[in-house]
């Protein structure tokens, strides 16, 4: 006769499964409440942004404003086509990464081989967050510039796996560089707030709009369009007068989005700054800082309901493999008790 003294008893399996039954429902559709989520360590922020619209500068500044001001920030470059990059920081894609050589390797244009640069170096991410851990307690903030090209990053698989890895192990938040004196325009500042908007549904992260280059352009126009859609519109009816073509679809298309962006911009963090004179950083660094209070209320939260889904899920498996064990053991085998090893050896008994 088999020897099941060992093996979990019918009363384990039963207990197991009650434990399991009382826990909340587990589907994907269910909303499970997840306990507080309270992250430590660095915050991380991603600098994301159109093509020139001064990431690098302002990576570059956060550098120099950290050192005058002793905050202990790590840096992280993940642009491969990076020309120059006027820091030197800790991490670099170019330096395991050959931008070039992936050019003429593999046949590929500028975008192409950015693509592909990044999927190299997502294959080695996991060793970059094994670094990054481990110096956890000696930063405040990591600091990520990414390619010029954006949609390289944000619409790319390994763009996506990077944001996650480091996003599911410490505060994150995207900076959202906009290049103001390109945005003064109604219809271009729609399209980047359009493409803002698109990150922040994407990732579900914290997102801070820093208007950059406000040494030569002024931000207030924007951030009044943001706030009163009635001075947007009264911008739109003004510039569509100036252009040959008049009000047209477009010019109503601007107009019905910017309603619906108010919700948006209701819930979009903004600072003016300026890479190049450092005006705004240290209020740039104080959105940051805060910004992992949301994540802790968003990102973190639904991170700790996925966490406590799937270990709900996992355990009530466990439960029904144990009772199914159990009913085949049991079936085997009808001179065997279920539950009676574990009962002897609570009293100290030997099974016969
Ligand atoms: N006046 C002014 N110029 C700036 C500022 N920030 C960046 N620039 C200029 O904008 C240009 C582009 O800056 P980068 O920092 O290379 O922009 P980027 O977003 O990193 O560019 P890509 O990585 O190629 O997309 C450079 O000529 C910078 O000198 C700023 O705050 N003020
Ligand atoms: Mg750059």
């Amino acid at each position: 006769m088999a020897d099941f003294s060992l093996g979990p008893s019918q009363e384990d399996a039963d207990a197991f499964m009650r434990e399991a039954q009382q826990k909340p429902p587990v589907n994907d559709d269910d909303e499970t409440v997840a306990p507080d989520h309270k992250s430590e360590g660095p915050v991380v922020t991603i600098l994301i942004g159109m093509a020139g619209s001064g990431k690098t500068t302002l990576f570059h500044r956060l550098h120099y404003d950290a050192q005058e001001k002793g905050r202990r920030c790590y840096f992280v470059n993940l642009d491969p086509a990076v020309l120059e990059v006027p820091i030197e920081p800790q991490i670099d894609i170019r330096d395991t990464i050959d931008y070039k050589g992936i050019m003429t390797e593999y046949k590929l244009g500028p975008n192409g081989a950015i693509v592909t640069a990044l999927n190299l170096f997502a294959t080695q991410f996991a060793d970059v967050m094994t670094i990054l851990e481990k110096r956890k307690n000696d930063y405040e903030h990591i600091i990520v510039d990414t390619p010029g090209q954006i949609e390289a990053f944000t619409w790319s698989a390994s763009g996506q796996l990077i944001a996650e890895s480091l996003a599911s192990t410490f505060a994150t938040n995207v900076v959202y560089v906009v290049d103001t004196p390109r945005t003064s325009q109604p219809a271009t500042f729609m399209s980047n707030m359009v493409y803002a908007c698109s990150i922040l549904h994407k990732y579900r992260l914290p997102l801070t709009a820093a208007f950059n280059k406000c040494d030569v352009a002024d931000h207030k126009p924007m951030f009044t369009w943001m706030e009163d859609f009635e001075a947007f519109h009264e911008a739109l009816d003004r510039s569509s007068q100036d252009s040959p073509d008049g009000a047209g679809y477009v010019t109503s298309l601007h107009r019905s989005m910017s309603l619906v962006l108010d919700e948006f911009y209701r819930v979009l963090d903004r600072v003016a700054v300026s890479a190049v004179d450092g005006s705004g950083i240290d209020e740039l660094f104080e959105r940051m800082a805060s910004s992992r209070a949301k994540y802790d209320e968003t990102y973190g939260r639904e991170l700790e309901q996925r966490i406590q889904k799937n270990k709900a899920k996992r355990e009530k498996i466990a439960a029904e493999d144990l009772a199914r064990l159990q009913r085949d053991m049991a079936s085997d085998d009808s001179e065997i008790v279920p539950g009676a090893a574990s009962q002897a050896a609570k009293e100290g008994r030997r099974l016969p």
